[in-house]
């Protein structure tokens, strides 16, 4: 009997300290950890000593809920709601709702934000010190709400707190491309957390806690479902259900979208065309949009990926992506709603190099859009690649206004098992100088519309969210939502300040913790690079799932889908000439990175093999030919990835112990995958090189046949019918 009471007793500990772990992951950034600092938390409490909330709005209702469930994480005491301003309240309210008596000290500031911004102020009326969370709209006051917890979280001090902050780009959005069947395209954490069938009725706390995380970071915006889609969401049984998304996601400011198929007509409705200039084709998208805003009054609008890797589009009636986009944009106009056209086109039978592609099909059409149409253009011009030279659209369509798409997700970069900071990813492309209006013509200025004064701006996310319990599988996953949603609202944010903010509000605050880790997510894109697709390397991957190297594939049907193409490696030398004397991609960027990298000696070294074909024994900067050069560079990413892993070694005091071993466990899978990239690349280009690997790069452990004979059917992220 004792006997088997101690057994229950070790089960239920078991359980609960499992739930208490897998509850850190699922708590995201926003973990409210007690602040232990004695000084720090009297000093915070004597400056916040009740809340008085002023309206009673759901988003307002939101925004205290949240302060009142920090509050208890930070101190482990209730905040107190006051029905009255009294001495040191934390005060809410936008500037309509705030007493009069309030606003003369906040009067000048209100025009430092523009409507969804916030300020937070310390301010005394009369005797009577307040801090102040506001803003023009309530959804800026829930923003200015989760901003001052991060101050708290981050251990800031706010005994004179001033904040005036507004974000800078106007949709702020995730698309997720998550199909009806909950399989997630390019998904690495596991199913959609969507559950259609159990919508509307089932609500998810998943849904409200992704509203909220989403909110603190200021994404406002969800596309629910995948690019490559299927019309079946716009069928009144289906738009029920987004309904019930879109009233959780309402008071969290976040709208919601659909993926538009463009043959919808056909399937739904019982047209014998597509035909975006046939009449009775816009009158049924016109009529589909009425019907979604009758039961959804906000929805956002429709993302569209339009003949492109068989989907279909205008094209297929000889019509344009002009004339496709502007027959969305009239039927969404009348309720505000926008379409998102997707740049990703590329066609098996353009000859051309497919890089340039998007180009050559979307530049004519500059300024033909309606003006609620956002091109959607992903960061570089092949396709999410570990590294690319920034999209040359983004240098080339001033008078369109620009999304940019990243890939949050990391299809082309370990997936969910890579530790990978893609923050500074994002912030290299972002500030890519396009010289589109001379020098400083950043790409974070197209998209942020002030470098052609745009009034409609966008930044979509490719997210990689899933039924994880943790959300995204990999801890540290959530740092490149995080990341995505704080420089979709300021483009101008460093990858530094950001990776600091999430260590300290996911995990510790200790510098002894902060400083090591910060430098190796700080470092860890590079090392993605360096292990699978150095010096301008690019698309190499398996195919299909791209899970691993595949550099030898030259079978598939669509020649630009074979890694072949991509390299074009020979006994002569490897690299994609795109100059003058190859495919001239480069005469699609501005001057003088035209000029810049027509020479290799010119070209930064990062981008060597995207643009020139070169010999093994092409000379680098540093004296060593490019065949050693890339031996070592694929052994400097596995040395990279070998630190990363005895800093986290280090760091196990700080770190819960679920997640401590999570990471730990992924770090060794990196490790065992950096290695393998290494020498599979090495092996097959050694081939041509026909050159001797230098000593301090181990030979690989087995033969290239191995390395070919490798299948993963069952990688994740595929749609099964693909195989
Ligand atoms: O990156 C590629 C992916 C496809 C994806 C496509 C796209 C949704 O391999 O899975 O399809 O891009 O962005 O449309």
């Amino acid at each position: 009997m004792m006997y088997c009471k101690k057994i229950s007793l070790a089960l239920l500990l078991l359980v609960l300290t499992f739930n208490g772990y897998s509850q850190r992951g699922y708590d995201l950034w926003l973990q409210y950890d007690e602040i232990e600092d004695q000084k720090l938390s009297k000093e915070y409490l004597k400056n916040v000593s009740g809340l008085m909330v002023f309206g009673d709005s759901p988003t307002l209702k939101a925004a205290s809920n949240e302060i009142m469930r920090a509050h208890q994480g930070f101190f482990k005491k209730e905040l107190k709601r006051q029905i009255s301003i009294k001495a040191n309240s934390l005060v809410l309210g936008t500037k309509e709702d705030l007493p009069a008596y309030v606003l003369p000290a906040l009067e000048q500031d209100y025009s430092k934000i523009n409507d969804e911004g916030f300020l937070i102020k310390k301010i005394k009326i009369g005797n009577t010190p307040l801090i102040v969370i506001t803003g023009k709209s309530e959804v800026g006051v829930l923003y200015g709400t989760f901003r001052f917890m991060r101050e708290l979280q981050l251990h800031n001090k706010i005994e004179e707190i001033y904040i005036a902050d507004a974000p800078k780009i106007q949709k702020r959005v995730l698309n997720h491309w998550d199909n009806l069947d909950r399989t997630v395209e390019r998904g690495y954490a596991g199913f959609s957390i969507w559950d259609w069938h159990h919508l509307p009725e089932l609500i998810k706390p998943e849904y409200m806690d992704y509203a909220r995380a989403n909110a603190s970071i200021g994404i406002n915006g969800t596309v629910l479902t995948n690019v490559n889609a299927s019309s079946l969401v716009l069928s009144p049984m289906y738009i029920e259900k987004v309904k019930a998304l879109a009233d959780i996601f309402r008071p969290y400011g976040i709208q919601v979208y659909l993926t538009a198929r463009f043959s919808a007509p056909l399937e739904l409705g019982d047209l014998a065309t597509a035909d975006p200039l046939d009449p009775e084709v816009r009158k049924w998208w016109k009529d589909k949009a009425d019907e979604i805003y009758a039961t959804i009054p906000d929805f956002g609008g429709f993302l569209v990926k339009a003949n492109s890797e068989g989907q279909p589009g205008p094209n297929n009636y000889g019509r344009s992506h002009v004339d496709g986009a502007n027959m969305l944009a009239e039927a969404v106009a009348p309720h505000n709603g926008i379409v998102m056209w997707r740049a990703f086109v590329y066609s098996e039978h353009d000859p051309d190099d497919r890089a340039k592609q998007a180009y050559s099909e979307f530049v004519p059409f500059d300024g033909q859009f309606r003006d609620n149409v956002l091109v959607q253009v992903k960061n570089g011009p092949i396709d999410f690649q570990p590294r690319e030279p920034f999209h040359p659209i983004f240098g080339a369509m001033p008078n369109t206004p620009l999304m940019m798409e990243f890939q949050i997700t990391q299809e082309y970069l370990g997936f969910s098992s890579h530790l990978v900071f893609l923050p500074k990813l994002f912030e290299e492309v972002l500030d890519e100088d396009t010289f589109v209006k001379g020098e400083g013509s950043t790409v974070a200025k197209v998209i942020d519309g002030s470098l052609h004064n745009k009034k409609l701006t966008g930044m979509a996310g490719v997210a990689n969210i899933g039924t994880a319990k943790n959300w995204t599988n990999h801890p540290f996953g959530q740092a490149n939502w995080y990341g995505f949603g704080r420089l979709a609202w300021d483009p101008y944010l460093s990858s530094e300040k950001i990776a600091e903010e999430w260590l300290k509000m996911t995990f510790s605050n200790d510098n002894e913790f902060v400083e090591p880790m910060k430098e190796q997510m700080l470092n860890s894109r590079e090392a993605v690079v360096k292990y699978m697709t150095p010096l301008g390397l690019h698309h190499i991957m398996a195919t299909g799932h791209h899970y691993g190297p595949g550099p030898w594939v030259d079978d598939l049907s669509r020649p630009e889908w074979n890694p072949v193409y991509y390299h074009k490696a020979d006994s002569l030398g490897v690299g994609f000439d795109r100059t003058a004397t190859g495919s001239n991609a480069l005469e699609q960027y501005a001057e003088p990175i035209s000029q810049q990298y027509s020479s290799p000696e010119t070209t930064p070294e990062k981008y060597l093999l995207w643009f020139h074909h070169l010999p093994w024994d092409y000379e680098m900067k540093n004296g060593k030919t490019l065949w050693t050069n890339l031996a070592l560079t694929h052994q400097e990413g596995v040395e990279d990835v070998k630190e990363m892993k005895s800093t986290w070694e280090e760091m196990e005091e700080y770190v819960d112990k679920e997640r401590y071993e999570r990471v730990s466990m992924l770090l060794d899978i990196q490790l065992k995958e950096a290695k393998w990239w290494r020498d599979a690349v090495l092996s097959y280009f050694q081939k041509f090189s026909d050159m001797e690997l230098p000593d301090s790069v181990p030979q690989p452990e087995h033969d290239l046949e191995y390395y070919k004979s490798l299948n993963h059917p069952y990688a994740p992220g595929i749609n099964p019918s693909w195989n």
